[in-house]
């Protein structure tokens, strides 16, 4: 799926803005024609989580409407007109002037509904939204699920009732565009780069909706400009580019050509035009490392959340340019989009910025304990989402890695956890499922390594499914707290145990200390900035001496909202080297320290 664009041919119009909200807790908005506007409407942003904006709103997660009307650029009249969603959380049906347009169903990702055959001409249209974020066990993540562990863990469950360790922010996060395309026009391009020597190969696979006619290319960069042309079989047709002396795209020099794809009747004349930044590189994983245009990379970052106050989940564009120029400042080379696919805006400000991206579905923290028929309705969404993941990112040079979950939970996790607790047969139902999707990442795209992300205890024969072993690791925090001489000893044990056992590179996806920012203790002690200094130090200690330690990411950039529990203070996880404001904690200078000297530092 292409991000809309503004061309001499293509036309789009942001429906960003303030429109009109209300909630459905009864579920009458579709009967009593809530599509042509509702009754009781207040203000709401788009983009933007309605939770964050309405102290009513906070815990809600039923269905609301979201409704604004809009006027059709005369000029688009004999073109397709499309409503695009940016990320609708987590489902959503769209109607205009009543009729129904589409939906979506799984958040994060875009969606686009053809409404040229409903939209008017001659008058206003009504654009009406309706999303929901229900917590369902059979989602993805799942919510509601029914309890487990009883006693302290039923104790320690939080409101609401997620399987994950961050806030179910909902409603429309992300743009709605009205965009228009000629009848006949580009629906996909998918490019992927070789490196010959100094040569940089460029692939490209053009679609179209129609049959016949050719394309052609126009690369320009690097002071140079590169063209060919490909006759379509049928949909499809595939173009090469060969760049002598190319200026490959790498994290020191994030060198981007530009891509112009004409496409061409059979009469000639020009009927659709869409450009698109091209980063030469290649991405592979070996037994020694991650390769980036056949060089070792060592991963230095965070994961991170789409996160703030106000906005939620909602895209922040000044927010999205400050945390880059924070993460540039504290010599950062890249993050994971912990835990779901982040904004299309965020994917080009990496491309741009060289930020190496490990690019994740929102499989979080999944179980394989309440039987088969929900399951098989949590492979089916991810699959899905795995499938419109790589189809909206596959472009971009950022992206080095998918990842297919997050901490997939065995049986008798909080036992294995800390040490006890042994295998259990649905050990193999989760193998199942992980193999599924790191196949299917494999299938859809041959030109990335594949991962998952491991937790404490995870069965080893689900980390072998990856090409790079992620892991998550708390030794020092959920376990040995306070005791961090143990805690570092443990990681160092495991660590030599796993590559032992795998042979693979490991790269540590998440560690860290909750930190309460201004307390401070002598010696060290839990929730003070010298300990999450130390704790953090002591990691990147570990792994410097363990070249098969090929990433760092801190576990996280800065603090976010998560659910209310006992374990979170005023519902926020506090792990972040910045505080929810992007003001720095002292663990932050050290990381700066640290990562930006000249030599490898990890
Ligand atoms: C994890 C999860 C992450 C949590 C983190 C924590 O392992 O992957 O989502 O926020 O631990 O702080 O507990």
């Amino acid at each position: 799926m292409l991000y809309p664009q503004q061309n001499e041919i293509r036309n789009l119009f942001d429906l960003s803005g303030v429109w009109d909200f209300q909630t459905d807790p009864r579920a009458v908005g579709e009967t009593e024609r809530w599509q042509l506007g509702v009754p009781d409407a207040r203000p709401i942003a788009v983009p933007g989580s309605w939770n964050e904006q309405y102290a009513d709103l906070y815990n809600y997660l039923g269905a609301a409407w979201y409704v604004r009307e809009f006027h059709a650029p005369g000029g688009w009249r004999d073109q397709r007109v499309f409503v695009r969603v940016g990320s609708a959380n987590y489902a959503a049906e769209v109607w205009v002037n009543g009729q129904k347009v589409g939906g979506h169903s799984g958040g994060h990702l875009p969606f686009e509904c053809d409404i040229t055959d409903t939209v008017a001409w001659d008058g206003p249209n009504t654009l009406a939204i309706r999303v929901e974020n229900e917590l369902k066990p059979t989602r993805v993540p799942a919510g509601n699920m029914p309890p487990r562990g009883g006693g302290v863990m039923a104790m320690m469950s939080g409101y609401p009732s997620t399987t994950y360790d961050f806030f179910p922010y909902a409603g429309l996060h992300r743009p709605v565009w009205l965009f228009a395309v000629p009848q006949t026009h580009i629906t996909d391009i998918a490019v992927a780069t070789e490196i010959d020597g100094t040569t940089g190969v460029i692939k490209l696979g053009v679609t179209q909706n129609g049959a016949g006619g050719a394309v052609t290319v126009t690369l320009r960069g690097n002071g140079g400009v590169h063209e060919t042309r490909a006759v379509f079989q049928g949909e499809r047709a595939t173009a090469q580019i060969t760049v002598p002396d190319a200026r490959l795209w790498s994290t020191e020099d994030p060198h981007l050509y530009q891509a112009t794809v004409t496409l061409v009747a059979a009469g000639g004349q020009v009927t659709d035009v869409y450009s698109l930044p091209v980063g030469i590189r290649t991405v592979q994983a070996t037994a020694e490392g991650l390769l980036v245009n056949g060089k070792p990379v060592c991963l230095k970052g965070f994961g991170r959340h789409e996160d703030f106050f106000a906005s939620g989940r909602g895209l922040n564009v000044p927010l999205l340019v400050k945390d880059y120029a924070l993460l540039r400042w504290i010599g950062a080379n890249s993050y994971r989009t912990s835990h779901y696919p982040y904004s299309e805006e965020e994917m080009m400000m990496a491309d741009r910025q060289g930020l190496l991206i490990i690019d994740e579905i929102p499989v979080v923290s999944m179980t394989f304990e309440d039987g088969d028929a929900n399951i098989a309705a949590r492979l089916a969404q991810a699959r899905r989402q795995l499938n419109e993941l790589i189809a909206r990112d596959k472009n971009h040079p950022s992206v080095i890695m998918w990842s297919v979950a997050n901490e997939p939970m065995p049986p008798d996790m909080f036992k294995r956890f800390t040490g006890g607790g042994g295998p259990s047969p649905l050990d193999a139902v989760g193998h199942a499922f992980l193999k599924e999707l790191v196949d299917l990442a494999r299938a859809l795209d041959a030109t990335r390594p594949v991962t998952l992300v491991g937790m404490m205890g995870g069965p080893l024969d689900w980390l072998e499914l990856a090409d790079i072993v992620c892991i998550n690791r708390y030794w020092g925090w959920y376990t040995q707290g306070g005791q961090l001489d143990a805690g570092l000893e443990m990681l160092a044990r495991e660590l030599d145990g796993l590559h032992a056992a795998l042979g693979k590179p490991i790269i540590i996806t998440e560690f860290g200390a909750d930190t309460v920012a201004g307390l401070h203790s002598h010696p060290p002690k839990m929730f003070s900035e010298e300990y999450q200094t130390e704790f953090l130090a002591g990691y990147l200690d570990v792994a410097a001496a363990r070249p098969f330690v090929i990433g760092l990411h801190v576990w996280n950039f800065a603090d976010f909202q998560a659910v209310q529990s006992v374990n979170r203070v005023g519902g926020m996880n506090l792990k972040g080297v910045f505080t929810r404001q992007r003001e720095p904690k002292m663990a932050a200078h050290m990381l700066r320290e640290r990562w930006t000297r000249p030599a490898r530092s990890s």
